[in-house]
């Protein structure tokens, strides 16, 4: 079974109860239910936590190097100073996607730089709490044609062996 964390960054406890012509209206304890749901559709194990400390997020992406298949992250305002984040996700090179709730790049200019998206897999940002569910699916596709194409080269290597051929 595919294992993916997802990680919130600060100030995500508070969606859903201010802010909510950016960050619309649903609470952070909702859009966890939905992402919960469609992993269970996906037969995907995933973890969630959300803090308002980079080196609690710094220690969960550490963990995850052996224990998880993936991440997806929205570091929130850590996307725009944390090298401390970026280096955490390069180190453990785990397929990361992040993802932002608003699309930063129609707000303030230090919105538009992310520290993050040079090691991340890839980006969502402005469609709101179904950019979490878009990098779920997505991760949950590239992590199972991946899977399988290992598989596939795997067994083509023993056939090979078996047969005392090579390449
Ligand atoms: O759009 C996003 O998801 C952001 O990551 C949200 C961050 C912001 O600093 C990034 O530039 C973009 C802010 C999260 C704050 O969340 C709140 C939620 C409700 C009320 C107040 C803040």
């Amino acid at each position: 079974m595919l294992r993916i964390r997802v990680l919130h960054g600060p100030n995500l406890n508070l969606l859903g109860t201010r802010e909510q012509s950016i960050y619309g209206t649903l609470s952070l304890d909702a859009m966890d239910s939905a992402i919960m749901k469609l992993a269970e559709e996906l037969a995907v194990q995933v973890d969630l936590h959300q803090s308002n400390s980079e080196s609690e997020l710094v220690t969960w992406i550490q963990e995850a190097r052996t224990e998880y298949d993936g991440i997806i992250i929205n570091p929130a305002a850590y996307t725009h100073t944390s090298i401390a984040i970026r280096d955490a996700i390069a180190a453990v090179g785990l397929p990361t996607v992040e993802v932002h709730l608003s699309n930063v790049y129609q707000r303030e200019e230090f919105r538009h730089c992310s520290y993050i998206a040079g090691v991340a897999i890839g980006q969502i940002s402005g469609l709101g709490p179904i950019g979490y569910l878009l990098a779920l699916r997505g991760l949950h596709d590239l992590l199972t044609s991946s899977r399988r194409q290992k598989k596939t080269t795997a067994s083509a290597t023993s056939r090979r062996a078996a047969k005392g051929t090579r390449s």
